[in-house]
């Protein structure tokens, strides 16, 4: 203590000041300074430790308002809860209609397609009897009515002759005529049409063996490549491997649109090598169904006029020339015809039947034809059966052709 009064002293006299205190006075100012300099320790050390606890506090306030309610493990939210939330969201989105939206049937389509027929020509028939009673002239009028509907002229007499005497029966009227006018066309064609081969229709996955082969032809532009491709698509739709050949090797664009058509129903298209004509396209398309075990190998040919003699030899080369690789092939040759030829595609029909010895026939475009009855003449005349129907250019708008349902849907209920 003495030492450190020493030490004091000898500053103080360096400034020139007598420093007068006594060990007692030292002892409390040492004590006083002590105590200050503690007490200004500790407060400094509190406030900090309250600034530090203020903001612990208001960090802990903030989390626990953006943290979630508490869930006890009763309340723990299950997966199918999760789950049906997501669906009332999802509804919600996306608001759509639940009933799934379906097309026309075929029925529908038919009727559809064969309207302007039944309103232009056979629509009319049923008219003729508000009158009441079947004189000549209503007679007449019915005969002239039958004639521009392109049954020929031959049926169109024939029906008149029998509905001379069925007009004597005691209350024969409009239904009795709808009715007698049905019956007599189906009369017409349901022999013919009853010696259809069913497995064009459906593919039977039970029955082995080779592929059916089917040679597509007719004039140009009556709807061959457009009916394939919808045919390849039934086939396929129903387990069916289809391979297609493009034999149509005159334009560029016929074998692009037929590709189009088999991506689309998924079957396998063969198209011309180098320099290959049409015959040798059919030949290589048999060998290829041949070797991959396909169900079916449908022939697009070209169209061609029939009075083309030198391209109608050649069709019969093209399908002869299968003979080597299959000796029954082709099981089916199919004559495309457009409904809208009507009596005109009789001459057709009968040079390509000459030519091929056709076992089908497939009548196209009758929606947007008035002569769709040119149908019953053709198959009367030819004595070959309509295989399909087409009434539009969509995929669906092809379909066998059921005598019944032609018929109904051509003069009318
Ligand atoms: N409205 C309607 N159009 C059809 C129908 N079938 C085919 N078509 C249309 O008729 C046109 C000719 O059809 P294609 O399939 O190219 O005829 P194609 O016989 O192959 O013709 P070529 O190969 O040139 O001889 C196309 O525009 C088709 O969409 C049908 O049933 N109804
Ligand atoms: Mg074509």
């Amino acid at each position: 203590m003495v030492q450190f009064i020493a030490v004091l002293q000898s500053w103080v006299d360096e400034l020139g000041v007598k420093l007068l205190v006594t060990d007692v006075h030292a002892y409390i100012f040492i004590a006083v300074t002590s105590v200050v300099f503690l007490t200004g320790l500790s407060l400094i050390f509190r406030s900090t430790d309250a600034v530090e606890a203020e903001e612990a506090k208001e960090i802990k306030d903030k989390s626990e308002a953006a943290a979630p309610t508490p869930v006890t493990p009763e309340e723990t939210i299950s997966e199918e809860v999760v789950a049906e939330k997501m669906d009332e969201v999802v509804k919600e989105v996306f608001k759509e209609d639940p009933v799934e939206k379906v097309g026309p049937s075929w029925s529908e389509r038919l009727k559809k397609g064969l309207s302007r027929s039944r309103s232009e020509v056979w629509g009319k028939l049923g008219g003729i009897f508000t009158s009441g009673k079947i004189d000549d002239d209503a007679l007449e009028e019915i005969e002239e009515i039958l004639y521009g509907a392109d049954i020929g002229p031959a049926t169109a007499q024939e029906l008149i002759d029998a509905l001379q005497e069925e007009v004597k029966k005691e209350g024969f009227g409009e239904d009795q005529f709808k009715a007698f006018l049905k019956n007599f066309l189906k009369e017409k064609m349901k022999s013919v049409q009853e010696n259809i081969d069913s497995s064009l229709f459906e593919y039977k996955k039970a029955e082995p063996g080779l592929p059916k082969v089917i040679m597509i032809v007719g004039v140009n532009g009556a709807g061959k490549t457009t009916t394939i491709g919808k045919l390849a698509t039934k086939l396929t739709n129903q387990g069916a491997n289809v391979v297609v050949g493009a034999c149509d090797t005159f334009r560029a664009a016929a074998v692009d649109q037929l590709q189009v058509w088999c991506d689309r129903a998924g079957a396998k298209m063969i198209r011309a090598k180098e320099g290959a004509n049409p015959s040798g396209v059919g030949y290589d398309a048999l060998s290829e169904a041949m070797s991959s075990n396909a169900d079916y190998c449908i022939l697009d040919t070209a169209g061609r006029l029939h009075t083309a003699e030198n391209l109608m030899v050649e069709l019969a080369k093209s399908k002869n020339v299968l003979k080597k690789l299959m000796p029954d092939a082709p099981h089916q040759v199919l004559l495309v015809i457009d409904a809208i030829t009507g009596q005109n595609a009789i001459r057709q029909a009968e040079e390509f039947n000459k030519a091929l010895d056709l076992t089908g026939l497939i009548f196209t475009k009758c929606d947007g034809s008035s002569k769709a009855g040119s149908a019953v003449a053709i198959v009367q005349k030819l004595q070959v059966p309509i295989t399909y129907i087409g009434v539009g250019e969509n995929v669906e708008d092809l379909n066998e052709f059921a005598l019944n349902d032609y018929i109904d849907a051509l003069v009318g209920n």
